[in-house]
């Protein structure tokens, strides 16, 4: 009995140490950022910055997906509000300037994106949730804009964890170089006021006729947000952190 009592707890460590050390095959950063525990998310430090999609052991041959959606959550409306825009350039070759080979877009918040859950029904399933899309995690449903790419076979760096460690988001060269990445270079000075834009990475598949379903996808622990600054640099979340530390005071006062 004790002997498969002992098999027992040794199937178990062997199932969930391996888990728990495990790097997510995908993951998104941001150059500078900081991984907030609470959230469970990286936050970008300024309006404009570098969003990383991560790849530690997908196949690279087939497309992947990053979802960009405003936050809070906007209700549908019609006409839809406009909170200004942002724009997000896949940096194709990581060298951290617009050129000729990048793909440029500039996304009308909302005007120019989609109501509902990722990922985009482009063969006209239904928008809004079912089983197979992505968790709404508190993001969804909301507008989001969803941009399509490939990691580039050339662009590879050391493996981590983004919920770990200083994290100085990348992309370092490193020995052994087992993680694909690729940049976006993201602009969100043109936001309105009080709005944040949320990241989610994903593969998609189809599922059946016009239904389309997230595949494997970034945990909910390890996507990526920016919020509208103003004035850029961080005032904001200042003056916000001092108000919550007046209503501390406050609170404190009263007791
Ligand atoms: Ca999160
Ligand atoms: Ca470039
Ligand atoms: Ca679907």
């Amino acid at each position: 009995m004790k002997v498969i009592q002992w098999v027992a707890v040794s199937l178990v460590a062997c199932v969930v140490v391996p888990v728990a050390n495990a790097v997510p095959k995908l993951q998104l950063d941001i150059a500078g950022g900081v991984y907030d525990p609470q959230d469970e998310t990286t936050f970008a430090p300024a309006n404009a910055f570098t969003l990383y999609a991560l790849n530690a052991g997908l196949p690279i041959s087939g497309n992947f997906y990053l979802s960009a959606a405003v936050t809070p959550m906007v209700a549908p409306a019609n006409p839809p509000p406009n909170l200004g825009y942002f724009t997000l350039v896949v940096d194709r070759n990581a060298d951290g300037v617009v050129d000729a080979g990048d793909a440029v877009h500039t996304v009308q918040v909302v005007g120019g994106m989609t109501y509902g859950v990722p990922p985009l029904e482009s063969l006209g399933g239904n928008q809004g949730f079912d089983a197979g899309d992505l968790s709404k995690h508190g993001i969804f449903e909301t507008y989001f804009a969803e941009f399509s790419f490939k990691f580039n076979a050339n662009l590879k760096t050391q493996g981590y964890d983004v919920q770990k460690g200083t994290h100085p988001a990348l992309p370092t060269a490193g020995t052994p170089a087992t993680m694909y990445y690729q940049p976006f270079l993201v602009d969100l000075s043109g936001l309105a006021p009080g709005y944040g834009i949320h990241f989610d990475l994903y593969s998609e598949v189809i599922k059946s006729g016009t239904d389309i379903d997230a595949d494997k996808f970034a945990p909910f622990s390890h996507d990526a947000a920016g919020w509208r600054r103003i004035p850029d640099g961080g005032a904001t979340a200042v003056l916000l952190g001092l108000g919550v530390l007046g209503i501390g005071i406050l609170a404190r006062n009263r007791i």
